[in-house]
């Protein structure tokens, strides 16, 4: 539940409003970044249009895409993470509620991971092929930062959530529409799937002969070889100048000037991979993990971890392109967050790992 985002008596309000508007079932979780739902979490605003600042020059060479020098046969667009031991956690958290630490060492066999998010080509391909429904389809709705709601939609909706009013559940939001019915992904093919629950997100993933990635699987790879860095090129978040994520800059969530060249998501292939070969582990959606969430470890070192045996929420990765250091400092790869296996937002999406040989 989103508790650190609200004080006792309004977080108690707000449940029973909550579980009244989403029926049983659909439970307000977690807060990272302001989030919402069915198990929330923040997203980035503005028009799809309105990426064309003055740092779009260094966009556009920040995107070109790097050569795909790790990818193997049989496994297009995944690269191998070797086994290894990294430190996980922190002892210097940003957000301590979350359970960031403590720093504790943990061995991981390798792996192969997919360079990129799933895009929505990808999950369109699964969906052809399966006829899945999402669980936003058959729930209906879909919170979407009101940011990117065009007026017509948002006059139809009376809810929002207390502790992040600028999430609406909107009717009609889906992965085909991430802003509401009068929304399409045409021109956004390329970006990563977003509306896309825990459910939908495994069951993509066994389709695809993979499965999610353990939460120290994604950490371990989001580090890019690097030992106790916060992002997973280094220690700055902009290295001279330039923007190594899809994060928000301004003021959140009233202003985005889309410095980095979005103001939304970005293309999978956009901005500098990590050394290991990985593109927007932090930044641009949110990326779920297979853990339930827990935020109480200890410093015992660990081989292969794969999270507690049951809880309510999935941890989730990364941060998105509605995270701002002064709101949701989780664009980290330490960082973590979670929400119910069946909530779905416009910032929260997914990518899949196998089996190494
Ligand atoms: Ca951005
Ligand atoms: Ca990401």
């Amino acid at each position: 539940m989103a508790a650190s985002c609200l004080s006792g008596s309004s977080t108690l309000l707000l449940l029973v409003l909550l579980l009244s508007l989403l029926g049983p079932g659909r439970v307000l979780a977690g807060c990272g970044c302001g989030d919402t739902s069915r198990g929330g979490h923040a997203h980035g605003g503005g028009s799809e249009n309105s990426h064309r600042g003055a740092s779009f020059k260094y966009s556009r060479e920040a995107n070109e895409p790097e050569p795909t020098k790790k990818e193997t046969q049989g496994r297009e667009q995944m690269v191998l993470i070797p086994s290894g031991v990294f430190t996980m956690g922190t002892d210097e958290p940003g957000i301590p509620q979350d359970g960031e630490s403590p720093a504790r060492k943990v061995h991981l066999d390798s792996f192969y991971m997919d360079m990129y998010e799933v895009s929505n080509s990808e999950f369109e391909k699964f969906v052809k092929a399966t006829g899945h429904v999402t669980e936003a389809e058959t729930f209906g709705d879909s919170f979407v930062f009101e940011g990117l709601i065009t007026e017509e939609v948002k006059s139809t909706i009376h809810q929002a959530v207390a502790a992040a009013p600028w999430w609406l559940p909107v009717k009609g939001a889906d992965w085909r529409h991430p802003e509401g019915p009068d929304s399409n992904i045409l021109n956004r093919m390329d970006h990563p799937i977003l509306h896309v629950s825990w459910n939908d997100a495994s069951a993509f993933c066994i389709w695809a002969g993979k499965r999610l990635p353990t939460e120290a699987e994604w950490e371990y790879a989001c580090r890019g070889g690097l030992e106790n860095r916060i992002f997973p090129w280094g220690n700055k978040l902009e290295p001279k100048g330039q923007h190594y994520a899809n994060v928000w800059q301004g003021d959140f969530p009233t202003q985005n000037t889309g410095e980095d060249g979005y103001v939304q998501t970005s293309p999978v292939t956009a901005f500098p991979a990590n050394g290991y070969g990985l593109y927007n582990m932090v930044g641009n959606a949110w990326e779920w993990t297979s853990d339930w969430w827990d935020t109480h470890h200890t410093a015992d070192e660990v081989h292969n971890p794969k999270g507690p045996s049951t809880g309510n929420d999935r941890v989730k990765k990364g941060g998105s392109y509605m995270c701002h250091e002064s709101y949701c400092y989780r664009y980290r790869c330490a960082a973590r967050s979670q929400n119910t296996p069946d909530s779905s937002a416009s910032n929260l999406g997914f990518r899949c790992v196998a089996p190494a040989p």
